[in-house]
């Protein structure tokens, strides 16, 4: 059986990957690149290097959340085929965001690889490539599914998450508003950061698109009214939050070989869960050390900052939290009265529970 479901999920996964290369051939042939090849060129390398490179989760879930809503009942090729391309139009709303969150934030590598406007020939060009991929979204969406009686309720769908990720971004999600919302003398207020404005900035800049709007496309493909699903949005939304957590603690600790990418939280001033933690355990000396030395560039200041993390053992704080997050998602999961929206949600966890990447 273990093997059965594994080649299953390979077939998938191939599937899916093939849908990509359909997609991409389909952007490419637009009139917009008649009169040049060498922007095709472009907005396909583009393409290669932003949208495929990642773990792929939040677009294999529209498929694997589409299948389970269906009680296993083998897909046909056009459900395939279309659950693929929604999940694609997450890849590139996830794309989209990064290739502007990385600017924002100043980071220097992404799945492994320089961020895009870190290649010279990019740099700020990359805020273009960006608006290129969000409006990939829209046209793929009209090209697939402008004849479903779901396409209205679909546009609508990435509008909305698209608004909230972007607020979440906004507050305190980079480094630029950080330095707007600072006082003149440049003087960084960590008074400010508490665990409540934590979960409101990353239930907005995370958890819509990468835990409710997978499971939303699925439902809204299999013929389900969004109103009536408000329970398994909570649910996915108190995922999404945990999934942030795991991202904010793998910054400071994950490997950087495995999470491809090397953290910038503490330099950046984040409002990141570890820093807000911390506050909670610190003593009043520790304390004034993290309000010296957090978001400052200097590796010296990061040490002591990591030093700080080490000493009130955020490592264990993190660990408990993991758990009793598990086993409250679980206990909620349980709570819901189909089983087939069981099966979306539990497979849902099982994919980021205790990840290292
Ligand atoms: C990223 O938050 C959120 C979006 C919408 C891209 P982040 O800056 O912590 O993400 P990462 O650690 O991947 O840069
Ligand atoms: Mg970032
Ligand atoms: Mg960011
Ligand atoms: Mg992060």
């Amino acid at each position: 059986m273990e093997n059965q479901n594994e080649t299953m999920s390979q077939h998938l996964l191939s599937a899916f990957l093939n849908v990509y290369s359909v997609l991409k051939s389909e952007l490419l042939n637009d009139s917009a690149f008649e009169w040049s090849d060498d922007s095709r060129q472009w907005v396909e390398e583009m393409l290669d290097y932003n949208v495929p490179g990642g773990k792929l989760n939040r677009g294999m879930s529209v498929i694997d959340s589409y299948k389970l809503l269906k009680e296993g009942k083998e897909l046909t090729e056009d459900e395939v085929f279309l659950s693929s391309a929604l999940g694609w139009c997450i890849e590139w709303l996830q794309a989209y965001f990064l290739v502007h969150d990385d600017i924002e934030d100043g980071c220097h590598t992404r799945r492994g690889q320089p961020c895009w406007f870190r290649l010279p020939k990019v740099g700020l060009i990359a805020l273009n490539g960006g608006i290129i991929l969000r409006n990939h979204i829209a046209r793929i969406l009209k090209m697939h599914f402008r004849e479903k009686p779901y396409y209205v309720d679909l546009i609508d769908l990435f509008n909305e998450v698209e608004f909230q990720t972007a607020s979440g971004q906004m507050i305190f999600g980079f480094r630029n508003m950080i330095d707007l919302i600072t006082t003149l003398e440049g003087e960084k207020d960590l008074s400010k950061y508490s665990l409540q404005l934590h979960r409101r900035i990353v239930q907005y800049k995370t958890a819509y698109y990468s835990f409710y709007l997978p499971v939303a496309c699925a439902l809204l493909m299999a013929g389900e009214n969004l109103d009536n699903h408000v329970v398994v949005k909570n649910i996915l939304i108190d995922m999404g939050i945990y999934f942030q957590v795991q991202d904010d603690y793998l910054d400071c600790f994950g490997d950087p070989e495995k999470i491809g990418k090397i953290g910038t939280d503490i330099e950046d001033f984040k409002c990141s869960w570890l820093v807000v933690k911390a506050l909670e355990h610190c003593n009043e000396e520790q304390k004034k050390i993290l309000f010296e030395h957090y978001g400052k560039t200097d590796a010296a200041d990061v040490a002591k900052v990591k030093a700080l993390y080490n000493d009130i053992d955020l490592e264990g704080v993190f660990l408990e939290y993991e758990n009793k997050s598990y086993e409250r998602i679980t206990s909620s999961i349980e709570a819901h009265s189909s089983k087939a929206v069981q099966a979306v949600l539990k497979s849902f966890l099982g994919k980021i529970y205790k990840r290292q990447k």
